[in-house]
């Protein structure tokens, strides 16, 4: 019997193809896509190829050993400058250090580092050695950190003595040892020296990188992997309370890395100097600091710091010190300018550059002109860039000099890229309307799927289209009256603070953890700064009901701090005496985020109780 012929539509196959050629592949692949076995897709079958010798080595082998990879610049104002060939020496060395402590290709390597140049150098010679990376950010609690070293069964983990903190040296390797002492399949931990901070040591496991890495060899030769040898895993959050592996793998994420990278920001290696601002602890740092630039032999600033230490002119100084032309942030950091004033951005001669960036959440259309006014002198394209953790790169963007851009919409799918925005039954809205955004052709850089967890991959991104075999990006959609697309935030029970996504489940089995709290509830309330803002309703047990109620409030926001980290302290936590449930028990947050929005409440006719908002209602006004 002959198989059936496949009808899905294809993506443009030879387009990626030919993104894939401007990569070095030590064997070609025979096939481009093979989807026999979706949604587990494979891009680029049988080629051969190593992630770090397309970044580094290969620039030096043509030449450009003298180019500079980074300018880097810490928080204290120390700065170093990486050459390529310089950090052809300083992966080689570290990846020899790895291999010296019996580590081999498909083991996973924890890193949870602050913005040092040892950050890349540790992820890169993991991908030089198949060692698949898992960074883990550095404002992430020793608990978050635990959970994903269990999670991943990494062997090592990389850290540092400390890290700077707007202007203060915190301790970071005191926090990771509380998570390794729970995690006995660490079997060494490798320590950058970066703030000199009195450290725990455990002798046998812990080395200093100093130490170790400075002594080995600066030569070694890369052994290429199979196109879909997994890269990479990063934890994001989703629905549930656990966070997901989400699984990159090596060709198909640095083929469509390094092409947005060069597309989406026009970029010339020759000339541009080019800045993100992500942290390399979430995708955007990992696929637009290391892979993308690195592979396109990018010029960049790397800044270790906080944007105001220690003034708010911090990055408009490094700006003009590199002549940085393509700046790439967030608009959580774009409102906080605004915040601060545009005499700032004013003193420094911003005139360098010549595209800027946009990621994380939808930017408002105030924001977009201000960013374009204060910092592109009113001219440069601003690329407001869609994607996501699992979508590996960017996917939605305007591509500067293209048509005249929108404030506040990323527009079109890249080249190769196919997404539409549909009704819940799958079936494409008009011009005017809006549904969620799907991706109904596979993508090069795609998730490979959840680490560990095939049905959990399965059920997240395919299950909701299933019979059109979409994936489901969870975000809300529109198309405006000329087919671009507008991003509206998610729709579903995620929160985005500052671009950071964290679930509510997440917070709410933080809250519940803390022995004052029967149940609680979280929602995201819109914020002028940060987007969203973490509100959550708590009902206290019982034996709490004597204490004031600031006390048990402060207690809980460090409590949530400590279980996940500083970023998912909740902004306000309101004591209520009852949460609103529909008839099946589930929390009715759109009412919630009513209260925590200062709204009148909404339709209350699906709630078991509809008496309970009032209840909540004339609670808060008295305790207020
Ligand atoms: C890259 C990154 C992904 C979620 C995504 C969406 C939101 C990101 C956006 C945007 C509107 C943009 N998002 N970029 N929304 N416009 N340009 O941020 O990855 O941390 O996984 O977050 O962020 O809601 O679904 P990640």
């Amino acid at each position: 019997m002959s198989p059936r012929p496949d009808r899905r539509p294809a993506p443009d196959l030879e387009f990626w193809a030919r993104q894939a050629g401007q990569l070095h592949w030590e064997t070609e692949w025979s096939e481009v896509l093979d989807r026999s076995d979706a949604p587990f897709v494979r891009w680029f079958t049988g080629g051969r190829l190593n992630a770090a010798y397309n970044c580094v080595d290969r620039h030096v082998e043509a030449g450009h050993g003298n180019q500079v990879a980074f300018h880097w610049e810490g928080e204290p104002g120390d700065t170093r400058t990486i050459t390529y060939a310089e950090l052809r020496r300083e992966v080689c060395r570290t990846a020899n250090a790895l291999l010296s402590l019996g580590l081999r290709a498909g083991d996973r390597v924890a890193i949870q580092l602050p913005m040092i140049p040892e950050a890349v150098f540790a992820m890169l010679a993991c991908a030089r050695l198949g060692l698949p990376h898992s960074v883990v950010f550095g404002g992430f609690s020793p608990a978050a950190l635990r959970s994903r070293i269990e999670d991943a069964g990494a062997r090592l983990l990389i850290t540092s003595d400390g890290q700077y903190r707007r202007g203060r040296a915190e301790p970071m390797k005191a926090l990771t040892d509380e998570a390794t002492a729970h995690t006995p399949g660490v079997e060494h931990v490798l320590v950058v020296r970066r703030t000199g901070t009195a450290v725990p040591w455990t002798e046998g496991r812990d080395l200093w990188w100093h130490e170790l890495v400075d002594r080995q060899s600066m030569e070694h030769t890369p052994e290429a992997f199979d196109a879909e040898h997994p890269l990479f895993i990063l934890y994001t959050s989703g629905t549930t309370g656990r966070p997901k592996g989400i699984l990159h793998t090596t060709g198909g994420y640095l083929t469509q890395a390094a092409c947005t990278h060069r597309t989406v920001f026009s970029l010339d290696p020759g000339s541009d100097v080019y800045w993100c601002t992500a942290d390399i602890g979430w995708i955007t740092g990992h696929t637009y600091i290391v892979y993308g630039p690195l592979a396109n032999r990018t010029t960049s600033v790397m800044y270790e710091g906080t944007p105001n230490t220690p003034h708010e002119g911090r990055h408009f100084e490094i700006i003009e010190r590199y002549g940085v032309s393509v700046y790439y942030t967030a608009p959580t950091l774009i409102r906080t300018f605004m915040k601060w004033g545009e005499d700032i951005p004013a003193r420094y001669d911003l005139s360098s550059i010549r595209v800027l960036g946009s990621v994380g959440e939808p930017i408002n259309p105030e924001a977009w002109r201000w960013y374009r006014t204060h910092l592109g002198a009113g001219r440069a394209p601003v690329v407001d860039t869609w994607w996501q953790t699992e979508t590996g790169a960017v996917m939605i963007a305007p591509l500067p000099g293209g048509p005249p851009a929108k404030p506040g919409s990323a527009q079109t799918p890249l080249p190769g890229i196919s997404a539409k925005v549909v009704d819940d039954r799958g079936r494409e809205v008009g011009k005017g309307e809006s549904g969620y955004l799907v991706l109904d052709q596979p993508w090069p850089s795609m998730l490979r799927g959840v680490w560990g967890d095939d049905d959990r991959y399965r059920e997240t991104y395919w299950s909701r289209f299933a019979e059109h075999g979409y994936y489901f990006a969870g975000d809300g959609a529109r198309y405006d009256d000329d087919g671009d697309i507008w991003l509206l935030g998610r729709v579903d029970d995620v929160m985005n603070v500052s671009g950071h996504r964290i679930s509510t489940a997440e917070v709410e089995s933080a809250l519940v953890s803390h022995p004052t709290v029967a149940e609680a509830a979280v929602v995201g309330a819109s914020d002028p700064t940060t987007g969203q803002a973490v509100v959550a309703f708590v009902i206290l047990r019982g034996a709490a009901a004597g204490t004031p109620a600031d006390e048990v409030v402060s207690a809980l926001r460090e409590h949530v701090a400590r279980e996940i980290g500083p970023i998912a302290k909740p902004r306000r936590i309101l004591v209520v005496p009852e949460l609103p449930k529909t008839r099946s028990g589930k929390i009715m947050r759109r009412l919630l985020r009513d209260v925590a929005e200062n709204r009148e409440t909404g339709d209350v006719s699906t709630l078991a109780d509809a008496s309970v908002m009032e209840l909540i209602n004339a609670g808060l006004a008295a305790a207020s």
